[in-house]
């Protein structure tokens, strides 16, 4: 241990910045990192997405990414590989998703310790972007511990660590990821108030909000926090929708005007909540809390039971027909983005083609058919062959149809754009 040794870090002392996992987050946070001019290594288990990047493409759909990762590949600034390197600091944003049972599942984590480990030097950062349960920074910390007994870790040498340990929390919104990675304030919890001081240096090279100082734990459930509060939130509009269907009701409409109310502020009901952060997330809390939690759990079954309900109401307008061609729009899991995670609307295709009650067709136009899990058709062959039309994501191509194509089919708008 180097209990005598003092650190002192400033903004250059990151010349070289290794961000491990370059899926939605990371690859944004290592061309953001290299458009600031600092040498970035990207490290990813995917081959084909390391050669996409190197040839200054990407592998994802987000506005503007294209064109900062090709220019900082151009310009020698970011480079991806399968091995890590050296580095200053080391940025951790894999995948956290859960187990069957909801359990978090820390394995990506835990392989990304076991890879940057070889690479540590004394004086290093390594911060944990991924959301995370409650106590996770503190297990990577111990991981690294185990796999580098040659170095201190913050839970053993406090501020005088030789390796710096910190969980900085993403929050950006997709398809508005560029923008707010440098826009949005950063909640920082270092696992020594050292690990705080030297993750701000490392953020402030780019983000312009404000970078507020916690602990790890505080950082971790803060996040959890965001996406639980937002996913109560939709429950309320997702319930109320399904309040308004059965007193016929229009629920937009309703929301509409409870919303002029100064204090009232109803979020929009859809086929359910998707996406990797907030289905996943407020598990996280229910997981370690499972007594106390109980709102956060009511929330997360309200939100899933959605699909279903949506499928209900497809079955039941389904049955005047003898065979009717159901054209879905929309399998992302929101508008205007490529992201199929955890969507309730390729859910509900998937379980609308299984029961048999119809001919199934499906369109998304940013979904490319080798992403597609089911098979694709055009807007133009839906709207012209379609019985019913489902509306399942608002994507500004969807929500501009002319509503003369509309006007002899069965319409289910889950996201109340046609009104
Ligand atoms: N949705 C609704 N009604 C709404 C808003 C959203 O049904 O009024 C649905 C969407 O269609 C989608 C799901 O909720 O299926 C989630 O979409 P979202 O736009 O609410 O959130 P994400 O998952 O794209 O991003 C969230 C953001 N968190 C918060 O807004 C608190 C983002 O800032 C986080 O960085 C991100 O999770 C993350 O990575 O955790």
């Amino acid at each position: 241990m180097n209990s005598t040794s003092k650190i002192q870090h400033s903004k250059s002392d990151f010349n070289t910045i290794s961000v491990i996992g370059l899926g939605y987050i990371g690859l944004p946070t290592a061309a953001v990192f290299a458009s600031r001019k600092k040498t970035v290594i990207g490290v990813d288990v995917n081959q084909d997405a390391i050669d996409t990047i190197n040839r200054g493409e990407i592998h994802i759909v987000e506005p503007d990414l294209d064109m900062v990762v090709r220019a900082t590949v151009t310009e020698g600034y970011l480079k991806a590989t399968l091995e890590p390197e050296p580095a200053d600091a080391f940025v951790i944003a894999v995948p956290t998703p859960f187990k069957d049972d909801h359990v978090p599942d820390l394995a990506y984590i835990q392989s990304a310790c076991k890879a940057i480990a070889p690479v540590l030097e004394k004086g290093n950062l390594v911060v944990l972007e991924s959301t995370s349960p409650v106590g996770a920074t503190e297990q990577l910390s111990a991981w690294l511990a185990e796999e580098r007994p040659d170095l201190s870790f913050p839970q053993q040498d406090g501020v005088n660590s030789d390796i710096r340990v910190a969980h900085c929390p993403e929050r950006v919104l997709p398809g508005h990821v560029l923008s707010e990675l440098v826009q949005n304030d950063r909640v920082i919890g270092g696992m020594s108030t050292k690990c705080s001081e030297m993750a701000v240096a490392l953020y402030k090279t780019f983000v312009k909000g404000e970078c507020i100082v916690t602990n790890a734990r505080t950082a971790e459930m803060c996040k959890l926090t965001e996406n639980s509060f937002r996913d109560v939130n939709i429950a309320f509009a997702n319930e109320l929708s399904m309040i308004c269907d059965s007193l016929q009701i229009n629920a937009w409409e309703l929301i509409r005007l409870a919303n002029r109310h100064p204090r009232v502020n109803i979020l929009q009901p859809g086929p359910g909540v998707g996406g990797h952060c907030i289905a996943v997330d407020p598990w996280f809390i229910v997981s370690k809390t499972p007594e106390i939690a109980r709102m956060i759990r009511t929330a997360r079954e309200v939100n899933d039971h959605k699909p279903q309900w949506v499928i209900d109401k497809i079955t039941a307008r389904a049955e005047r027909f003898k065979d009717p061609i159901i054209g879905c729009l929309g399998l992302t899991f929101k508008a205007n983005i490529d992201d199929l995670r955890e969507s309730p609307a390729l859910e509900i295709v998937k379980i609308l083609q299984e029961q048999n009650i119809g001919t199934i067709m499906a369109c998304d136009v940013n979904v490319v058919d080798a992403q597609s899990p089911v098979p694709l058709s055009s807007l133009e062959d839906v709207l012209q062959k379609a019985d019913i039309i489902v509306l399942l994501v608002d994507h500004d191509e969807f929500k501009t149809i002319d509503p003369e194509l509309l006007k002899d089919k069965i319409i289910i708008d889950t996201r109340g754009c046609w009104r």
